[in-house]
């Protein structure tokens, strides 16, 4: 089986063609990402010679055409991914997320190539605390530029499939966590921070909630529903993880030995979604799949390990976002 994996030098899509690699010799992986600043090469280093590496765009049509002719499926990670981005600059995000999805809508469509996009449960909005988990019923209802646009390619999947009968399935999955994350997202900013001595940054309160799963459940979770989904349906990934965001820096602290409250409060996100939660009952009855990652603290222990193991792939990126925190205007309150 041929495979194009699109965003696979990201977080997420470097862990599954790591596990493709390991788990599938029979899969030829080739991997097509533009290199952002979200992207690093490294992450692939392991398996560099035993894949195919193109470095471009997912909206470049010509170079999708191309590529999408000479394979079996496509699974789709690419993506502008970090709300926090998302309130700063809009604009990357409805090119990559939106314009970039349709090229390779268009392009799957010509050479009636299997189709899987990743997607988050962000697309629902947020739920309060007394609401049941979103469910593949759970209407659409995106609150950030970032969320907005994961929305927008959703339904443009949903449409190709039903209008033009392309084979795509799709899949939203709640907060993943482990190796290689960038350090700008919540649980990779913090391990690093106190890696460094310094304080952990929590937004607001910090009651907001989470539902974390491991990036090697979701990864496969994204091959079950490649393998067993059904053409133009949406499977929820999601691993009963809920925790809110001060839990999860105080089990960080202890992580480090430090006092639960040795951590700063600093300027809240705007419009903040306070809760996701996931039933995933339709992924697990229907493609029998089940997460290995039980229990999120171990998890979170293990992923601790790997970035103090791997200062090397993180260091070169701390400051740099660090200093772009601090000029989007995050201050620490005085709470
Ligand atoms: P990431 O930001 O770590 O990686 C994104 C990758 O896409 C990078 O390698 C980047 O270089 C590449 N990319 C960006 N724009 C591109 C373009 N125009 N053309 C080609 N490549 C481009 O993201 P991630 O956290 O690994 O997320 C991967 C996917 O999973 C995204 O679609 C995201 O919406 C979805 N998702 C993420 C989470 C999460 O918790 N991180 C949860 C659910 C779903
Ligand atoms: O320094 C921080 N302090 C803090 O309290 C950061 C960076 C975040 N937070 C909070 C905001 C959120 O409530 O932690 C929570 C998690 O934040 P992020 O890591 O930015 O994730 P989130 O906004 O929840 O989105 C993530 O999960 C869904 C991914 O970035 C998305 O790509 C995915 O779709």
């Amino acid at each position: 089986m041929r495979l194009l994996v699109t965003g696979g030098a990201g977080f997420i899509g470097a862990n599954f063609v790591r596990q493709t690699v390991a788990d599938r010799p029979d899969v030829r992986v080739t991997v097509l990402d533009a290199l952002t600043y979200a992207g690093n090469r490294e992450s692939l280093d392991s398996v560099a010679d035993r894949i195919e590496f193109v470095k471009g765009d997912i909206a470049d049509t010509a170079l999708v055409d191309e590529l999408t002719a000479e394979t079996d499926a496509v699974v789709h990670f690419a993506a502008e991914s970090h709300n926090d981005n998302s309130l700063a600059d809009p604009w990357p995000f409805v090119q990559t997320n939106i314009v970039g999805t349709f090229a390779l809508l268009q392009a799957v469509r010509r050479h009636g190539v299997r189709f899987h996009h990743v997607s988050t449960d962000e697309v629902f909005g947020d739920l309060t605390s007394d609401d049941p988990p979103f469910s593949e019923l759970t209407p659409y209802n995106p609150s950030s530029p970032y969320s907005a646009t994961k929305a927008s390619s959703d339904l443009l999947v949903r449409a190709w499939a039903r209008s033009f009968g392309v084979r795509a399935t799709l899949s939203n999955c709640s907060n993943n966590y482990g190796p290689y994350q960038h350090v700008e997202k919540f649980i990779p900013r913090q391990i690093t921070n106190l890696i460094d001595g310094q304080r952990p940054r929590l937004y607001g309160a910090g009651h907001q909630i989470r539902d974390w799963i491991h990036v090697d459940d979701h990864n496969h979770a994204v091959w079950a529903v490649l393998e067993r989904g059904a053409a133009g349906r949406s499977y929820l990934i999601g691993a009963d993880g809920e925790t809110d965001n001060l839990t999860v820096i105080r089990m960080l602290l202890a992580e480090f030995d430090r006092s639960p409250d040795d951590f700063d409060h600093v300027t809240d996100r705007p419009g903040h979604d306070q809760r996701y939660a996931i039933d995933a009952t339709r992924l697990r009855t229907e493609l029998g799949w089940t997460p290995r990652y039980a229990n999120f603290r171990d998890g979170l222990a293990a992923t601790v390990r790997w970035y103090r193991e791997n200062e090397a792939w993180w260091r070169p990126y701390k400051e740099h976002t660090e200093d772009a925190y601090r000029k989007a205007g995050e201050r620490v309150l005085p709470l």
